[in-house]
């Protein structure tokens, strides 16, 4: 197993277990009822160097996802920052990786209160590649709908949330496309199954405000900066299903993602089909950001070695 994926140390509780020995019973409750939280960061190598992206805010995420579910966690922000800065040295990491932080409701009876349950956290990391293997991905509208606000703290990146992605994005396989975008319970479109969504109209950067619905992505905030640093104009407002059709480009933004150009939605071609002008621009400015070539953001780089 290890062998396939690179990795061989795992972070439990404080203490690196083997990557085949990171296992846990079957009567957890996150496996159960889908008590738990993650982030999904990545880190670069320029070579020589290990910068962890945005890593502080990744934490504060994590935190922020753990209270609101009031779940409780053992770590704070600088012993969750060691542990992962640690996990990738105990590896002996050297190339682009992604880090997946995880905190479950633990072993325990097969109800429904968690309150006496243990919070386990794993840090896994691996080498990892591209999440599309395509330049440009198709995609559709789900007939699903994203959860809503009322329903789960949306902002939370929490386990159990991800079954509406699941199924939205096994709808789409099953049906050819790569990836789906879905609908807020209003008919607006609110985000990938993984992923932001950003549309280009007439120059202008156009994304759906975080009172749609969506996860607060840090790619996506990052552009926004990094797009407004440039002189561009971004906005951030609803986008209706339609707006879709018509833009001169669509891309999904995420940590998994990155940038990633959508040449068609529902079988019609966005602008001419190709990669755009703008998510070139922004995909050539990032990939210097997270390799530390641009002096400006390296305050959200956080060295490993
Ligand atoms: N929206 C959803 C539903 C997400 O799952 C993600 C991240 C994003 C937006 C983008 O957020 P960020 O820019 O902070 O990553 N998704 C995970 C990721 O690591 C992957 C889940 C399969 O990209």
């Amino acid at each position: 197993m290890s062998g396939n994926i690179g990795a061989r140390y795992v972070w439990h509780n404080g203490e690196f277990v083997a990557w085949d020995d990171a296992r846990v019973h079957v009567m957890t409750n996150a496996l159960l009822y889908g008590t738990g939280v993650f982030e999904g960061i990545r880190a670069y190598s320029d070579g020589s160097q290990l910068y962890v992206f945005r890593l502080k805010d990744h934490i504060a995420r994590f935190l922020n996802s753990i209270k609101l579910y009031g779940f409780g966690i053992d770590y704070g922000a600088e012993e969750l920052t060691s542990a992962i800065k640690e996990t990738l040295k105990k590896n002996e990491f050297r190339v682009d990786l992604y880090i997946r932080p995880l905190a479950l409701k633990g072993y325990g009876p097969i109800g429904l209160d968690v309150r006496k349950l243990r919070t386990e956290v794993f840090v896994i990391a691996m080498p990892y590649g591209k999440y599309f293997e395509k330049e440009g991905i198709e995609i559709v509208v789900s007939s699903w709908r994203r959860l809503s606000g009322q329903t789960v703290p949306i902002l939370a990146k929490a386990t159990g949330h991800y079954v509406n992605s699941v199924l939205a994005k096994l709808e789409a396989l099953n049906s050819g496309f790569d990836d789906a975008v879905l609908l807020n319970e209003q008919g607006r479109v609110c985000e990938g199954t993984g992923e932001n969504i950003m549309m280009v109209k007439d120059g202008t950067i156009i994304t759906p405000p975080l009172s749609a619905g969506i996860l607060d992505g840090i790619t996506r905030k990052s552009l926004i900066e990094v797009a407004g640093d440039a002189g561009l104009r971004v906005i951030e407002r609803d986008i209706e299903r339609s707006e879709l059709y018509t833009a001169d480009e669509l891309f999904f933004v995420g940590t998994a993602a990155e940038i990633t150009p959508i040449l068609r939605v529902d079988g019609r071609i966005i602008g001419n089909g190709k990669v755009g002008p703008m998510a070139t621009k922004l995909r050539l400015l990032f990939t210097d950001i997270v390799k530390g070539r641009v002096e400006k953001y390296r305050k959200w780089l956080e060295p490993v070695w």
